[in-house]
């Protein structure tokens, strides 16, 4: 059976091509959930898409994924730069976390440029739109390989 990695997403995410296209662009969560899926197959991976606007929901999810998946790709939004919560469940985790910003946190108000998440990261990705999700899941058929 292909291994699983969870792709997991923070606040306000769910609005992704719906609002601020000029930041994050067209594409919906929906299509992020295809394009990692698409990349994954021939990788020998299978992907699983969540959103939560709540930061236990999250965390929920990182717990539940020490169970079931391989690597977590996880974009944390705005708790990215909050949550040490979010940081001790995902320091649980075994597997490899890659962190994926859509736009370029960097080049943003500089409370988005500190992130708790990067310290339990494998590696992050910021500033390729949606792109960055399907790259992130390209590392991981290297990592997981
Ligand atoms: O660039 C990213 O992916 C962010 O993680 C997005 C977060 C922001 O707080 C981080 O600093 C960087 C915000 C997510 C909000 O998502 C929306 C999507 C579409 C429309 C409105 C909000």
């Amino acid at each position: 059976m292909a291994q699983l990695i969870t792709i997991i997403n923070g606040p306000n995410l769910n609005l992704l091509g719906q609002r601020q296209p000029e930041i994050y662009g067209y594409d919906s969560l929906d299509d992020v959930a295809k394009a990692c899926a698409e990349v994954a197959e021939p990788l020998g991976l299978r992907s699983e898409l969540m959103q939560s606007n709540h930061e236990g929901a999250l965390i929920d999810m990182i717990q539940t994924a020490r169970q079931t998946s391989a690597g977590i790709i996880i974009n944390p939004a705005a708790f990215t730069h909050t949550s040490v919560a979010l940081l001790d469940a995902l320091h649980t985790f075994e597997g490899p976390v890659l962190e994926v910003h859509i736009s370029n946190v960097h080049k943003r108000e500089s409370f988005r440029q500190s992130s708790y998440v990067s310290l339990r990261a494998d590696g992050v990705i910021a500033g390729f739109g949606v792109q960055g999700y399907s790259l992130a899941m390209q590392r991981m058929g290297t990592l997981l390989g």
